[in-house]
């Protein structure tokens, strides 16, 4: 509960006094200076309840545990990229805490955003390993929080307005892995989650590139790129493939690094949007958006209206 998270925080902050040590856990406030993180690793310890136990707190040193510090990094990456990109503070733009628990369950082949928190399984060691190692599903996950605000009203998890919900998260972890390898946007590989994977089930859980590809991504993949091949009652992760790749061809056909133009179009539309948003409400909410930044009858908005046309959405 929300007051037994308090409580482990209060004592952790008294032991690290007790040690002597710099307390780098800041008070609570309302509203945290802009690019101040502050993360919180806990330890699920195999179990379901949530957080756990705290293991890392905010500047504290690194954990002997993989997993934690993983966990740690990749959530610091995550907040410097919307921070340097985007100017938002943490997930609510008023420098929300980022709490992860790690070691969710036993041999759970996921990971997830609870509403509050991350929440990362292990893998089984067969099909996956940890869900913290990749940066892109760490900020995945990360990003479902961004939207959760960002979005008046968030995005409803079901139909077309729980796709784009999908596809905003891959979008943004895609971003943050090529951010933090400073690819341009023809350079990347676009993939979701690759190296986390056994090889005989695939490379990847998902490509934004190439939806789909059987070769590329996990064998139960089943993305479409075009709405003629939409799954009606779909899951979430599958008709994302559609938006996944309406920003791609948006972000290569602008060229250069993918965060400077077409991620900026992306994140301003996210305001524009209302929680049962629809493609084609994203579709008219990213042009809206190119021609703020950019202005009418500029490239970028072209790029964005080509981009949806090639995956059969209608603006
Ligand atoms: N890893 C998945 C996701 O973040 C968990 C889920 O199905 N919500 O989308
Ligand atoms: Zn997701």
């Amino acid at each position: 509960s929300e007051e037994e998270r308090a409580c482990l925080l209060d004592q952790c902050e008294l032991s690290a006094h007790l040690r002597g040590q710099r307390s780098v856990m800041p008070t609570l406030a309302a509203t945290q200076r802009t690019g101040e993180q502050r993360r919180t690793i806990y330890d699920a310890r195999h179990k379901t309840t949530l957080p756990g136990r705290v293991v890392r707190t905010e500047g504290a040193a690194a954990a002997k545990d993989a997993a934690v510090n993983q966990a740690y990094d990749n959530a610091g990456v995550t907040y410097d990229f919307f921070h340097t990109v985007f100017q938002r503070n943490s997930v609510d733009n008023k420098g929300l805490r980022l709490d992860a628990s790690v070691h969710y369950q036993r041999n759970f082949n996921n990971a997830f955003w609870n509403g509050q928190q991350m929440v990362y399984g292990d893998g089984d060691g067969r099909l996956f390993h940890g869900f913290t190692a990749a940066i892109d599903v760490v900020a995945h996950e990360l990003s479902h929080g961004v939207t959760q605000y960002a979005v008046p009203g968030g995005l409803v998890y079901e139909g077309q307005s729980g796709a784009l919900n999908e596809s905003i998260s891959d979008v943004m972890g895609s971003l943050v892995k090529q951010w933090r390898l400073q690819q341009k946007a023809a350079d990347a590989d676009w993939l979701i989650g690759a190296g986390i994977m056994a090889p005989s089930v695939g490379k990847a859980l998902r490509s934004l590139a190439d939806p789909g590809n059987r070769t590329l991504t996990w064998s139960g993949d089943d993305q479409p790129k075009n709405m003629a091949d939409y799954i009606q009652d779909g899951d979430v992760h599958s008709n994302s493939g559609i938006p996944n790749h309406a920003f791609y061809a948006t972000a290569l056909a602008l060229q250069g690094h993918a965060w400077e133009k077409a991620g900026p179009i992306w994140y301003k539309a996210l305001g524009l949007l209302t929680p049962n948003a629809s493609f084609a409400d994203m579709a008219r909410a990213t042009a809206q958006a190119a021609v703020l930044l950019y202005g009418s009858d500029t490239a970028e908005q072209y790029a964005v209206q080509r981009a949806w046309q090639l995956v059969g959405v209608q603006l």
